[in-house]
Protein backbone atom coordinates (compact mmCIF):
# COMPACT_ATOMS: atom_id res chain seq x y z
CA UNK A 1 0.00 0.00 0.00
CA UNK A 2 1.34 3.52 -0.98
CA UNK A 3 1.43 5.32 2.63
CA UNK A 4 -1.73 7.26 3.07
CA UNK A 5 -1.65 11.52 3.20
CA UNK A 6 -2.37 12.73 6.29
CA UNK A 7 -3.24 17.00 6.43
CA UNK A 8 -0.60 19.27 8.87
CA UNK A 9 -3.91 19.93 10.34
CA UNK A 10 -4.71 16.54 11.39
CA UNK A 11 -1.58 15.62 12.41
CA UNK A 12 -1.18 19.30 14.65
CA UNK A 13 -4.66 18.28 16.39
CA UNK A 14 -3.40 14.73 17.15
CA UNK A 15 -0.78 16.44 19.16
CA UNK A 16 -2.48 19.27 20.92
CA UNK A 17 -5.90 17.54 22.20
CA UNK A 18 -5.75 16.74 25.48
CA UNK A 19 -9.20 15.00 25.19
CA UNK A 20 -9.63 12.87 22.18
CA UNK A 21 -12.84 10.06 22.22
CA UNK A 22 -13.48 7.51 18.83
CA UNK A 23 -17.07 6.09 18.32
CA UNK A 24 -16.09 2.04 16.67
CA UNK A 25 -18.79 0.44 14.83
CA UNK A 26 -18.58 -3.22 12.66
CA UNK A 27 -16.60 -1.80 9.75
CA UNK A 28 -13.73 -1.64 12.60
CA UNK A 29 -13.39 -5.58 12.47
CA UNK A 30 -14.03 -5.96 9.13
CA UNK A 31 -10.74 -7.07 8.19
CA UNK A 32 -10.77 -9.10 11.24
CA UNK A 33 -12.82 -10.99 8.83
CA UNK A 34 -16.53 -10.37 10.59
CA UNK A 35 -19.52 -9.07 8.60
CA UNK A 36 -20.71 -5.52 8.80
CA UNK A 37 -24.35 -5.38 9.73
CA UNK A 38 -24.88 -3.97 6.53
CA UNK A 39 -23.56 -5.78 3.83
CA UNK A 40 -25.46 -7.95 1.78
CA UNK A 41 -25.33 -11.56 3.84
CA UNK A 42 -24.15 -14.69 2.34
CA UNK A 43 -24.83 -18.29 3.73
CA UNK A 44 -26.67 -19.62 6.02
CA UNK A 45 -28.47 -16.21 7.20
CA UNK A 46 -28.82 -14.79 3.57
CA UNK A 47 -32.53 -14.89 3.56
CA UNK A 48 -32.94 -12.74 7.28
CA UNK A 49 -31.85 -9.51 8.02
CA UNK A 50 -29.61 -8.78 10.83
CA UNK A 51 -32.20 -5.92 11.58
CA UNK A 52 -34.81 -8.36 12.20
CA UNK A 53 -33.01 -10.59 14.19
CA UNK A 54 -31.53 -8.21 16.83
CA UNK A 55 -35.12 -7.34 18.19
CA UNK A 56 -36.79 -8.70 21.25
CA UNK A 57 -40.10 -8.84 18.89
CA UNK A 58 -37.91 -11.65 16.89
CA UNK A 59 -36.72 -13.30 19.35
CA UNK A 60 -40.27 -13.70 21.01
CA UNK A 61 -41.54 -14.78 18.06
CA UNK A 62 -39.08 -17.03 17.03
CA UNK A 63 -36.50 -17.41 19.94
CA UNK A 64 -34.74 -20.51 18.66
CA UNK A 65 -33.76 -18.65 15.36
CA UNK A 66 -32.54 -15.42 17.49
CA UNK A 67 -30.43 -18.01 19.85
CA UNK A 68 -28.79 -19.62 16.85
CA UNK A 69 -28.09 -16.91 14.86
CA UNK A 70 -26.30 -15.96 18.12
CA UNK A 71 -24.26 -19.03 19.01
CA UNK A 72 -23.15 -19.26 14.98
CA UNK A 73 -21.78 -15.36 15.24
CA UNK A 74 -20.24 -16.58 18.89
CA UNK A 75 -18.73 -19.47 17.21
CA UNK A 76 -17.62 -17.65 14.39
CA UNK A 77 -15.59 -15.30 16.66
CA UNK A 78 -13.59 -17.80 17.73
CA UNK A 79 -10.54 -18.09 15.97
CA UNK A 80 -11.03 -14.20 14.80
CA UNK A 81 -8.19 -11.81 16.13
CA UNK A 82 -7.46 -7.95 16.61
CA UNK A 83 -6.57 -6.17 13.20
CA UNK A 84 -4.15 -3.35 13.05
CA UNK A 85 -6.81 -0.86 13.42
CA UNK A 86 -7.68 -2.50 16.81
CA UNK A 87 -3.80 -1.96 18.06
CA UNK A 88 -3.61 1.35 16.36
CA UNK A 89 -6.64 2.15 18.68
CA UNK A 90 -5.26 1.05 21.94
CA UNK A 91 -1.93 2.86 20.97
CA UNK A 92 -3.59 5.67 20.51
CA UNK A 93 -5.06 4.73 24.38
CA UNK A 94 -1.40 4.64 25.82
CA UNK A 95 -0.23 8.17 23.59
CA UNK A 96 -3.31 10.39 24.30
CA UNK A 97 -3.26 12.16 27.90
CA UNK A 98 -7.16 11.43 27.86
CA UNK A 99 -8.50 8.61 25.41
CA UNK A 100 -12.24 7.28 25.36
CA UNK A 101 -13.21 4.32 23.26
CA UNK A 102 -16.23 4.06 22.15
CA UNK A 103 -18.01 0.63 20.47
CA UNK A 104 -21.36 -0.37 19.43
CA UNK A 105 -19.29 -3.92 18.94
CA UNK A 106 -19.88 -6.83 20.94
CA UNK A 107 -17.05 -8.39 19.71
CA UNK A 108 -14.43 -7.75 22.10
CA UNK A 109 -11.80 -7.02 19.90
CA UNK A 110 -10.57 -3.58 21.18
CA UNK A 111 -10.05 -5.45 24.68
CA UNK A 112 -8.12 -8.39 23.01
CA UNK A 113 -5.87 -6.01 21.23
CA UNK A 114 -5.20 -4.46 24.80
CA UNK A 115 -8.07 -1.53 24.96
CA UNK A 116 -8.42 -1.15 28.76
CA UNK A 117 -11.05 2.42 28.87
CA UNK A 118 -13.79 0.74 26.77
CA UNK A 119 -17.46 1.18 26.82
CA UNK A 120 -19.43 -1.14 24.90
CA UNK A 121 -22.48 0.87 24.55
CA UNK A 122 -24.42 -2.58 22.68
CA UNK A 123 -23.47 -5.61 25.32
CA UNK A 124 -20.98 -8.34 24.83
CA UNK A 125 -22.15 -11.19 23.04
CA UNK A 126 -20.06 -13.76 25.18
CA UNK A 127 -22.32 -12.80 27.85
CA UNK A 128 -25.70 -14.94 28.10
CA UNK A 129 -28.21 -13.29 31.00
CA UNK A 130 -31.58 -14.38 31.28
CA UNK A 131 -34.80 -12.63 29.27
CA UNK A 132 -36.93 -12.95 32.43
CA UNK A 133 -35.35 -12.32 35.59
CA UNK A 134 -31.91 -10.83 34.07
CA UNK A 135 -29.58 -13.39 35.85
CA UNK A 136 -26.27 -13.92 34.23
CA UNK A 137 -25.24 -17.55 33.06
CA UNK A 138 -21.41 -18.46 32.97
CA UNK A 139 -22.49 -21.67 31.26
CA UNK A 140 -25.41 -23.54 30.25
CA UNK A 141 -26.87 -26.85 28.74
CA UNK A 142 -27.07 -26.83 25.22
CA UNK A 143 -30.94 -29.08 24.61
CA UNK A 144 -31.17 -29.94 20.81
CA UNK A 145 -33.98 -27.81 19.15
CA UNK A 146 -34.62 -25.87 22.40
CA UNK A 147 -33.39 -22.46 23.51
CA UNK A 148 -31.24 -23.02 27.02
CA UNK A 149 -32.88 -21.81 29.65
CA UNK A 150 -32.53 -19.87 33.18
CA UNK A 151 -31.03 -21.99 36.37
CA UNK A 152 -33.47 -19.97 38.53
CA UNK A 153 -36.75 -19.15 37.29
CA UNK A 154 -36.87 -21.16 33.62
CA UNK A 155 -37.48 -18.38 31.49
CA UNK A 156 -35.21 -18.50 28.20
CA UNK A 157 -31.79 -17.31 27.86
CA UNK A 158 -30.55 -14.58 25.73
CA UNK A 159 -27.42 -12.83 24.72
CA UNK A 160 -26.13 -10.14 26.60
CA UNK A 161 -26.71 -7.26 24.23
CA UNK A 162 -28.68 -4.11 22.80
CA UNK A 163 -31.56 -4.91 20.39
CA UNK A 164 -33.31 -2.64 18.58
CA UNK A 165 -36.19 -0.71 20.73
CA UNK A 166 -34.06 -1.80 23.94
CA UNK A 167 -32.54 0.85 26.48
CA UNK A 168 -28.29 1.39 26.14
CA UNK A 169 -26.92 0.90 29.77
CA UNK A 170 -27.27 3.61 31.35
CA UNK A 171 -23.65 3.70 32.70
CA UNK A 172 -21.69 3.47 29.86
CA UNK A 173 -24.02 5.62 27.98
CA UNK A 174 -23.41 8.82 30.17
CA UNK A 175 -19.84 8.37 29.77
CA UNK A 176 -19.75 8.20 26.66
CA UNK A 177 -21.97 11.52 26.20
CA UNK A 178 -19.63 12.88 28.97
CA UNK A 179 -16.52 11.82 26.80
CA UNK A 180 -17.63 13.12 23.31
CA UNK A 181 -19.19 16.65 25.13
CA UNK A 182 -15.82 17.54 26.29
CA UNK A 183 -13.21 15.87 23.59
CA UNK A 184 -11.68 18.13 21.26
CA UNK A 185 -10.96 15.71 18.83
CA UNK A 186 -13.71 12.87 17.97
CA UNK A 187 -13.25 9.87 15.46
CA UNK A 188 -16.20 8.17 14.27
CA UNK A 189 -14.79 4.89 12.78
CA UNK A 190 -16.37 2.33 10.82
CA UNK A 191 -19.77 2.30 11.69
CA UNK A 192 -22.62 3.38 8.68
CA UNK A 193 -24.19 6.25 11.61
CA UNK A 194 -27.11 5.43 11.46
CA UNK A 195 -28.12 3.60 14.46
CA UNK A 196 -28.87 6.56 17.53
CA UNK A 197 -28.22 7.14 20.22
CA UNK A 198 -24.60 6.32 19.43
CA UNK A 199 -25.20 8.25 15.13
CA UNK A 200 -25.47 11.29 18.09
CA UNK A 201 -22.25 11.10 19.82
CA UNK A 202 -20.82 12.65 17.29
CA UNK A 203 -22.85 15.57 16.41
CA UNK A 204 -22.74 16.04 20.39
CA UNK A 205 -19.66 16.65 20.26
CA UNK A 206 -19.32 18.56 17.13
CA UNK A 207 -21.86 21.06 19.25
CA UNK A 208 -19.35 21.15 22.03
CA UNK A 209 -17.07 22.41 19.36
CA UNK A 210 -14.71 19.17 18.87
CA UNK A 211 -13.17 18.42 15.55
CA UNK A 212 -14.80 15.30 13.34
CA UNK A 213 -12.33 12.68 11.89
CA UNK A 214 -14.28 9.95 10.08
CA UNK A 215 -12.32 6.70 9.25
CA UNK A 216 -14.81 4.83 6.51
CA UNK A 217 -14.08 3.46 2.89
CA UNK A 218 -17.56 4.85 1.79
CA UNK A 219 -19.27 8.18 2.83
CA UNK A 220 -21.55 7.89 5.69
CA UNK A 221 -24.78 10.80 6.39
CA UNK A 222 -21.63 12.23 8.81
CA UNK A 223 -19.44 12.69 6.07
CA UNK A 224 -20.84 16.08 5.41
CA UNK A 225 -20.14 17.65 8.82
CA UNK A 226 -16.58 16.17 9.69
CA UNK A 227 -13.40 18.37 9.45
CA UNK A 228 -11.41 15.51 8.23
CA UNK A 229 -12.62 12.12 5.92
CA UNK A 230 -9.98 9.59 5.62
CA UNK A 231 -11.54 7.12 2.75
CA UNK A 232 -10.46 4.00 3.06
CA UNK A 233 -10.18 0.94 6.12
CA UNK A 234 -9.41 1.43 9.52
CA UNK A 235 -7.45 -1.62 9.19
CA UNK A 236 -4.41 0.30 7.22
CA UNK A 237 -5.37 3.97 8.10
CA UNK A 238 -5.35 3.96 11.80
CA UNK A 239 -1.94 2.20 12.14
CA UNK A 240 -0.78 4.84 9.00
CA UNK A 241 -2.21 7.73 11.03
CA UNK A 242 -0.16 6.63 14.58
CA UNK A 243 3.01 6.24 12.90
CA UNK A 244 2.77 10.20 11.05
CA UNK A 245 1.45 11.10 14.38
CA UNK A 246 4.88 9.67 16.25
CA UNK A 247 6.82 9.01 13.58
CA UNK A 248 10.33 8.33 15.58
C1 LIG B 1 -15.39 -0.07 7.14
C2 LIG B 1 -14.64 -1.12 6.70
C3 LIG B 1 -13.29 -1.08 7.02
C4 LIG B 1 -16.61 -1.53 6.06
N1 LIG B 1 -12.81 -0.05 7.71
N2 LIG B 1 -14.90 0.94 7.81
C5 LIG B 1 -33.99 8.36 17.07
C6 LIG B 1 -34.39 8.50 15.75
C7 LIG B 1 -34.78 7.39 15.01
C8 LIG B 1 -34.77 6.11 15.56
C9 LIG B 1 -34.37 5.98 16.87
C10 LIG B 1 -33.99 7.08 17.61
N3 LIG B 1 -33.63 6.66 18.85
C11 LIG B 1 -33.78 5.31 18.90
C12 LIG B 1 -34.23 4.88 17.71
C13 LIG B 1 -34.54 3.48 17.33
C14 LIG B 1 -33.30 2.65 17.03
C15 LIG B 1 -32.56 3.23 15.81
O1 LIG B 1 -31.55 3.86 15.88
N4 LIG B 1 -33.06 2.92 14.63
C16 LIG B 1 -32.44 3.40 13.40
C17 LIG B 1 -32.01 2.18 12.56
C18 LIG B 1 -33.37 4.32 12.70
N5 LIG B 1 -32.38 2.60 18.19
C19 LIG B 1 -32.64 1.82 19.21
O2 LIG B 1 -33.63 1.12 19.27
C20 LIG B 1 -31.64 1.81 20.36
N6 LIG B 1 -32.30 1.95 21.60
C21 LIG B 1 -32.73 3.11 22.09
O3 LIG B 1 -32.45 4.17 21.57
O4 LIG B 1 -33.50 3.01 23.22
C22 LIG B 1 -34.36 4.11 23.57
C23 LIG B 1 -35.51 4.16 22.56
C24 LIG B 1 -36.13 3.00 22.17
C25 LIG B 1 -37.16 3.05 21.24
C26 LIG B 1 -37.54 4.28 20.68
C27 LIG B 1 -36.87 5.43 21.08
C28 LIG B 1 -35.85 5.37 22.04
C29 LIG B 1 -30.91 0.48 20.43
C30 LIG B 1 -30.06 0.23 19.24
C31 LIG B 1 -29.41 -1.17 19.38
C32 LIG B 1 -28.68 -1.58 18.12
N7 LIG B 1 -28.33 -2.96 18.22
C33 LIG B 1 -27.51 -3.58 17.19
C34 LIG B 1 -27.41 -5.10 17.48
C35 LIG B 1 -26.44 -5.34 18.65
C36 LIG B 1 -26.28 -6.79 18.95
C37 LIG B 1 -25.65 -7.58 17.81
O5 LIG B 1 -24.46 -7.40 17.49
O6 LIG B 1 -26.37 -8.41 17.22
O7 LIG B 1 -26.23 -2.97 17.15
S1 LIG B 1 -28.13 -3.30 15.53
C38 LIG B 1 -26.57 -3.10 14.77
O8 LIG B 1 -26.38 -1.74 14.29
C39 LIG B 1 -25.55 -3.30 15.89
C40 LIG B 1 -24.52 -2.28 15.55
O9 LIG B 1 -23.74 -1.99 16.72
C41 LIG B 1 -25.34 -1.11 15.06
C42 LIG B 1 -24.57 -0.12 14.22
O10 LIG B 1 -24.10 -0.71 13.06
P1 LIG B 1 -22.65 -0.31 12.52
O11 LIG B 1 -21.63 -0.75 13.50
O12 LIG B 1 -22.64 1.12 12.13
O13 LIG B 1 -22.52 -1.29 11.24
P2 LIG B 1 -22.98 -1.05 9.73
O14 LIG B 1 -22.97 -2.37 9.07
O15 LIG B 1 -24.23 -0.28 9.66
O16 LIG B 1 -21.84 -0.12 9.12
C43 LIG B 1 -20.52 -0.58 8.91
C44 LIG B 1 -19.72 0.55 8.32
O17 LIG B 1 -18.37 0.12 8.23
C45 LIG B 1 -20.16 0.96 6.90
O18 LIG B 1 -20.29 2.38 6.86
C46 LIG B 1 -19.01 0.50 6.02
O19 LIG B 1 -18.78 1.35 4.89
C47 LIG B 1 -17.86 0.56 6.97
N8 LIG B 1 -16.74 -0.32 6.68
N9 LIG B 1 -15.49 -2.00 5.98
C48 LIG B 1 -13.69 0.94 8.06
N10 LIG B 1 -12.48 -2.08 6.60
ZN1 LIG C 1 -34.28 -16.25 35.06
Amino acid sequence: MIAPYFSEALIQALHESKRVAALTGAGVSQESGLRTFRDPQTGLWAQHKPEDLASPEAFCRDPKLVWDWYAWRREALKGVRPNGGHYALAELERRLPAFTLITQNVDGLHRMAGSQNVLELHGNIQRVRCSICGTFAEDWQEPENEVPRCEVCGGFLRPHVVWFGETLPRAELETAVEAARSSELFFSIGTSGIVQPAASLAYAARNRGAKLVEINPEPTPLTPKVDFFLQGKSGELLPALVRAVWAA
